[in-house]
């Protein structure tokens, strides 16, 4: 069970893994700004350079979130199971590496194919980038996935030393028995989740950009487009759930530290993460329900499923985050505050999700800033909160800190900037806005004004949330094991 009054130290990878994820993060979040103050014309960027921030951004979104889930992931499953620094290590290296080519496609290159990458367009360019430009980009988000592959490769050994089996690591064993003492800690539980989840999506991805790298160079080794687009979705659907799925191991672990309650492991949250593993892999197909060519069970089952996949983790981390905190007499800071928020953002986010998920409403709402607007909300007020609240939560020894009037104003400042953003974003959908358009008609800019001003303001917010706690951490602080809690 998880042990609520001393915590471990955090390793240096950890730490390089959280300031990194900060820095970056604001790096990209500049980029989404930029492309808002565009659709804005508040800003001259040509069509060209939007595409490529877009598809800098989307992809590297992705990529950091990965990163700083693992770093959450790490941290916590490294207090129940014994693993090898040098597979963290390995991964940061095949990251960086991947990083600085997609970077140079995209800036140097030209490549705007969007973070997608969807099959044929890297091959038709129309004299936007070249041939080098989208193997590289190809190569690139390869060598990423090797990184993962190493870490999850190592994630997955790990846990089954200690646990013998995936059996007993999925808490079938404690199923079974009814027996608490057979639970896996939570971090385990979702540890296992993410891992076997994020292999199977990291073959999938690698299988369809080695074979889009190979028509690069030879065109009459032809790809089924529609199979290219279930690869490529299978690949992008589960590896971005599979960020919150490990950044909500802060939520597990931490809070309880603020709340001097363990969180509970029971029949209900093994359950729901076991049902959460199974639908996470089956129901991306609610990105093809405009697809035609695709079988109609298939996408019924997209539709299905999306009604349920993200519902059992989402409801036993909701209750279980207000059992956690019922008159606990909760310690509030900016960690606290930001994971609390976390769950909220989550839990909202997914209405307009299913919202999307169903195949009537996604005939009209496919293309529109509707569907940003989704998942900006779970990804930035769920994921994102739950990411800084662990880099701030690092970055102050692991113990609970002031929640002054300047902390809470930026507690405030976040939630609510970041929340005006998303529902800009919903509401531009509403109104039939597309997306993926750098140019938007004059009458849509009145939208884009008020989600740029709002956009700065989460940038402001976030920036004042992540340079003192990098600072911090840097400073050697952050890697303290100091008793924490009430
Ligand atoms: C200050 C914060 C952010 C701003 C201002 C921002 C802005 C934007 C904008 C303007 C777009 C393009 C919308 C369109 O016209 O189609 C976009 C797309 C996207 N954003 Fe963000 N974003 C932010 C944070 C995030 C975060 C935290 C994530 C994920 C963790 C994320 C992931 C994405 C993805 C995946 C796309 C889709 C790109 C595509 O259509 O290919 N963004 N964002
Ligand atoms: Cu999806």
């Amino acid at each position: 069970m998880t042990d609520t009054t001393t915590v471990a130290r955090a390793t240096p990878e950890v730490r390089l893994y959280a300031a990194l994820t900060g820095i970056v993060l604001l790096l990209l979040m500049l980029f989404g700004v930029l492309m808002r103050l565009a659709q804005s014309e508040w800003m001259t960027i040509g069509p060209d350079r939007f595409y490529q921030l877009m598809t800098a951004h989307g992809i590297g979104m992705v990529a950091i979130a990965t990163l700083g889930g693992s770093a959450v992931l790490w941290h916590f499953l490294g207090q129940h199971v014994a693993l090898r620094r040098g597979a963290a290590i390995a991964n940061l290296a095949f990251f960086l590496a991947g990083v600085a080519v997609v970077l140079w496609s995209i800036f140097a290159g030209g490549f705007a194919g969007a973070w997608t990458f969807l099959y044929p367009l890297p091959a038709h360019p129309m004299g936007m980038w070249t041939r080098g430009a989208a193997a590289g980009y190809l190569v690139g988000v390869l060598l990423v996935g090797v990184g993962m592959l190493v870490f999850f490769l190592e994630t997955t050994r790990a846990i089954l030393q200690r646990y013998g089996s995936f059996a007993v690591a999925l808490g079938w064993k404690m199923l079974r028995s009814g027996d608490k003492r057979d639970a896996p800690p939570p971090a385990v539980l979702a540890g296992t989740v993410v891992s076997i989840a994020n292999l199977l999506a990291v073959f999938a991805g690698a299988a369809i950009l080695t074979m889009m790298l190979i028509n690069l160079y030879l065109p009459q080794f032809a790809i089924s487009a529609l199979l290219a687009k279930n690869l490529i979705y299978f690949f992008g659907h589960v590896a971005i759930n599979a960020t919150i799925y490990m950044a909500v191991i802060a939520v597990y672990e931490i809070l309880p530290r603020y709340t001097g309650h363990p969180w509970g492991v029971y029949r209900a949250f093994v359950l729901a993460w076991n049902a959460t593993l199974l639908m996470v892999l089956v129901v991306y197909p609610h990105h093809l329900l405009m697809d035609f060519a695709m079988p109609l069970w298939a996408v019924i089952m997209g539709q299905v499923v999306s009604y349920t996949s993200s519902l059992p983790v989402l409801a036993v981390t909701l209750v279980g985050t207000l059992a956690n905190i019922h008159r606990s007499g909760i310690r509030w800071d900016l960690t606290s505050g930001l994971l609390v928020l976390s769950i909220f953002g989550w839990s909202a986010g997914i209405v307009p999700a299913v919202i999307d998920g169903t195949i009537a409403i996604n005939q009209v709402m496919h293309n529109t800033l509707w569907v940003p607007g989704h998942f900006h909300f779970y990804l930035l007020i769920g994921c994102v909160a739950m990411i800084l609240a662990f880099i701030n939560w690092l970055s102050h020894e692991q113990a609970p800190a002031r929640f002054g009037v300047l902390q809470g104003g930026l507690f405030w400042l976040y939630a609510l900037s970041a929340l005006g953003f998303v529902l800009m974003f919903l509401y531009s959908g509403h109104a039939s806005v597309p997306r993926r358009f750098a140019v938007h008609l004059p009458e849509w800019q009145g939208y884009d004004r008020i989600a740029s001003g709002f956009a700065l303001l989460v940038l402001a917010a976030a920036t004042l949330i992540v340079l003192p706690a990098v600072l911090r951490i840097a400073g050697g602080r952050g890697s303290g094991a100091r008793a924490a809690g009430t």
